[in-house]
């Protein structure tokens, strides 16, 4: 029996953290390098103690085999302009020493029933505690934002109809999730085009000559007295 969630989180949240910052880092370089980034965004979270236990019933998980048996207490997002860049974003992850895949389903080419897409992998990451390194599980989400999108809609959906939506409704969400993945193809099909013209105008809000910031307030206290004329 666990008696104390907060304790039992406490691994699963650090490696949240940490690998928020980490993957964050990854969009970093390629803007540094000024190239177009896999990454758009990165969101994570701590699957709630009332979402792991309804879990745990729906899923017929024993307590003391939460740790091998729910992989994603520790939940990553990694959101991408394009298709294709989940698939680098997919290889960059292969590549790291610091964490081992266990898993990989490809929901993009196996759309699940509902139109759900995403690509997930579990992984094992260790982190270092003061009683020693721990091996916990975490699931990577990575979708495009198109992906995001639906699934994040339709996700809400699911809480007022707990999973059992009227077909209507069902069909028009399938529906809405082809029209998203078209919108994908779509944007992939002038994906040189829209990269080329991402990095011209990083590069030109790059060049922009940061101003001191009593130059800034000097700007701010005219615009303010010539706004109360
Ligand atoms: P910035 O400068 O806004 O990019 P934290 O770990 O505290 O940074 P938290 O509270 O855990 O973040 O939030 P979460 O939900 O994990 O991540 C939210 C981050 O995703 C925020 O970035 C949002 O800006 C970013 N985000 C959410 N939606 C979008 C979106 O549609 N496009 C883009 N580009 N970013 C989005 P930060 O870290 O606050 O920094
Ligand atoms: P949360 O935190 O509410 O998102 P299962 O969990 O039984 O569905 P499994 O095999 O454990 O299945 O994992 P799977 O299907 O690879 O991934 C489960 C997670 O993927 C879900 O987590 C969702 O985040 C997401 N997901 C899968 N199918 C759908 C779908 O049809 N619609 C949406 N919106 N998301 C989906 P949880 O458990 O729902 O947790």
């Amino acid at each position: 029996m666990i008696e104390n969630w907060q304790h039992f989180l406490l691994p699963y949240q650090q490696a949240v953290n940490e690998l928020k910052v980490k993957l964050r880092g990854m969009r970093k370089q390629y803007q540094e390098q000024g190239k177009h980034s896999p990454i758009e965004f990165v969101t994570g979270r701590v699957k709630p103690v009332d979402s792991i236990k309804e879990k745990m019933v729906r899923r017929h998980v024993q307590e003391d085999r939460l740790e091998q048996d729910m992989q994603d207490i520790a939940g990553l997002r990694i959101m991408c302009q394009f298709v294709e860049d989940i698939y680098v974003v997919v290889d960059l992850l292969r590549q790291r020493s610091d964490m081992t895949i266990l898993e990989e389903r490809d929901y993009v080419t196996n759309v699940k029933p509902s139109g759900y897409r995403s690509y997930h992998i579990v992984i094992e990451y260790p982190v270092q505690l003061v009683t020693g390194e721990k091996k916990i599980l975490a699931e990577i989400q990575v979708r495009t934002l198109a992906m995001n999108f639906w699934a994040t809609i339709e996700h809400s959906l699911n809480y007022k109809y707990q999973g059992a939506f009227p077909e209507e409704l069902s069909a028009r969400l399938q529906r809405a999730a082809e029209a998203a993945f078209r919108l994908d193809n779509e944007m992939s099909e002038i994906r040189e085009e829209i990269k080329e013209a991402q990095t011209l105008f990083s590069q030109r809000t790059a060049a922009q000559p940061i101003k001191a910031d009593d130059e800034q307030d000097k700007e701010k206290r005219q615009h303010n007295e010539s706004s109360d004329l």
